[in-house]
């Protein structure tokens, strides 16, 4: 039955505007509802542990700061894409119970994964708040909170899922997108090293590469897969071809998040940008290479990669003299109709709203 008409993104495609904000609105309140069976499994029972109590008692802060706050993007993706493709029999109550846990086991993904990154790319703020290495007290003890927060997914898929035919399938998917993004997260430091700025590295092949395995894999590929699994969907052939699809969308993602980490409003990302300080391999410096004079690239190699205020100032003027931000806006443009194609080719069995409603949801995105 998931071959056929979808539901979730799918009934909020066919409605209008204000309808379509509103069903999204109530998806979102639900899943932030589910947040508190999360941490009532995760810590409640344990809070009291004689040895272990404030130990549970810092976990569950940790939880309650980088968990909340963001767009819920990649969790809710889970539910939807569940809802979408498992046959109304397979909808209980337990089961969307099971989806919506599994949605927020990709947020402490994500979590693990943001608290790490924040600390390797010196950033001072995320989701409009400071990194919580930058809080007071906390510096890098932070690397032994994200830890948790990792252990957390599996504690919970246990609880959850544990006797689900696909319990070993999400345990392997999570393992796996672990790995590919810690991957991905060498690559861009490796080729951002400090005090060594090097234009030669910043190709447009290197950044594919980085691109996909630090962004595409956890948080496209992922959320979906898992819901696949979780409605019994693991044929080899339906993974890589949704693979396909969401790999393409999340190097559209990534270089939304490269131009945004410059020219976005960071009352509105809710972080500042550190890229050209961090002398990242970001798309914006790989499009300024293919397209820069001599004299631009003299210009660029005496101020990327550096703390200065002035120096970045400089990159962003050279950027601007260039007219990037144009040229992102036609990459924009040019990635969603090819998303499109490829949409139609490779949704196979799937129906292409799923694919769809991921799409709409960041084209154009400010944030
Ligand atoms: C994102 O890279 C990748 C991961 C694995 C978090 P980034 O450093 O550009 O992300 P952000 O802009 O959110 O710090
Ligand atoms: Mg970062
Ligand atoms: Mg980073
Ligand atoms: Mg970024």
């Amino acid at each position: 039955a998931w071959i056929e008409e979808p539901r979730a993104f799918c009934s909020s495609l066919r409605m209008n505007g204000d309808q379509k904000v509103d069903a999204y609105a109530q998806e979102k309140e639900n899943f932030i509802q589910h947040f508190s069976h999360v941490l009532k499994v995760l810590v409640e029972d344990d809070l009291g542990h004689p040895e272990t109590g404030d130990a549970v008692a810092r976990l569950k802060k940790v939880l309650e700061y980088n968990v909340i706050g963001g767009k819920y993007n990649r969790g809710m993706t889970v539910v939807a894409v569940f809802q979408a493709l498992a046959e109304p029999g397979q909808q209980d109550a337990d089961s969307l119970q099971r989806a919506l846990t599994v949605g927020w086991c990709v947020e402490l993904l994500q979590a693990f994964l943001l608290i790490l990154d924040d600390i390797m790319d010196s950033s001072l703020t995320r989701r409009g708040q400071p990194c919580w290495y930058q809080k007071p007290g906390i510096g890098l003890d932070a690397i032994n909170d994200a830890m948790l927060l990792e252990s957390s997914i599996y504690r919970l898929l246990k609880f959850y899922c544990r006797g689900q035919p696909y319990y070993l399938n999400l345990m392997e998917l999570f393992l796996e997108s672990s790995y590919q993004t810690e991957i991905g997260q060498t690559l861009d430091l490796i080729t951002a090293p400090q005090g060594n700025v090097d234009l030669s590295r910043f190709t447009p092949k290197r950044y594919k590469s980085i691109v996909k395995y630090k962004t595409s894999f956890y948080s496209f590929y992922h959320p979906v897969a898992a819901a696949m699994y979780m409605a019994g969907i693991d044929g080899e052939k339906e993974h890589a071809d949704a693979k396909r699809i969401l790999l393409e969308m999340g190097e559209y993602f990534q270089i939304q998040d490269d131009y945004l980490d410059l020219f976005g409003d960071p009352s509105v990302t809710g972080k500042v940008g550190t890229d050209i300080q961090d002398n990242k391999c970001s798309w914006l410096v790989v499009q300024c290479l293919q397209r820069a004079s001599p004299e631009q690239r003299r210009v660029l190699q005496e101020n990327y990669g550096q703390k200065e205020a002035e120096k970045v100032a400089r990159v962003k003027a050279l950027y601007e003299e260039m007219e990037l931000p144009a040229v992102f806006q036609q990459y924009e443009e040019a990635s969603f109709s090819s998303l499109r194609s490829l949409i139609e080719q490779y949704s196979g069995p799937l129906p292409p709203s799923v694919f769809q409603g991921l799409a709409h949801r960041i084209y154009k995105r400010q944030k």
